[in-house]
């Protein structure tokens, strides 16, 4: 059972950064308020020789006055006592792009072909999150295997989000247009 409390929310166990490394499609996704990343969104995440992960996202984005752009982001991640808990720094390419700095928890992975992602930006007086986004990652940009849809579904039961995430499409938006913004 889940008393959808921040702190009680179980993260990966035994995290492996290296196994995370790599290309994730956010093939789901839960918005914060302001949302800012709508779709065709993809997270590369390296592990640099200091050991240190940073990562690279695009996505397509609507600035100021409906303009459509691919936003090409950048993170470093800083580690916590947990070790699947980070504190991810992030900015654009371009200064009109969103930056921030928000907690990313890797709720559960098998590394190979999904991992769902975490991040509450706002806790409320009586401990449960006011203000939440969540990516799913997939390997394949055409969406979950049928023998991890359980699992995720879980998981986002677990994290008091069943039925608030959006399906978020690869159409190819960041391959073929929209590139402003290097
Ligand atoms: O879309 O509204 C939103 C919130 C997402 C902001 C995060 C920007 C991307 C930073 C890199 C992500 C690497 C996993």
């Amino acid at each position: 059972a889940q008393d959808c409390q921040v702190a009680n929310i179980q993260v990966m166990q035994n995290f492996n950064k290296s196994r995370y490394a790599g290309t994730w499609y956010a093939v789901g996704k839960k918005d914060p308020e302001g949302l800012f990343l709508l779709d065709n969104i993809v997270a590369n995440i390296y592990i640099g020789e200091d050991d240190k992960i940073t990562a690279t996202a695009e996505g397509r984005v609507i600035i100021l006055n409906n303009w459509e752009v691919c936003a090409h982001m950048m993170a470093t991640f800083e580690e916590t006592a947990d070790p699947a808990k980070f504190k991810m720094k992030y900015w654009g390419a371009a200064n009109y792009l969103q930056t921030g700095n928000d907690d990313h928890w890797v709720i559960d992975t098998d590394y190979d072909n999904y991992a769902v992602h975490y991040s509450c930006r706002l806790i409320d007086s009586d401990g449960t999150c006011l203000d939440s986004y969540s990516f799913i990652f997939s390997r394949h940009p055409n969406g979950l295997r049928t023998e991890d849809q359980a699992i995720v579904t879980q998981r986002k039961t677990e994290l008091c989000l069943l039925g608030k995430y959006r399906r978020a499409a690869h159409s190819g938006f960041c391959q073929n247009s929209g590139s402003v913004d290097q």
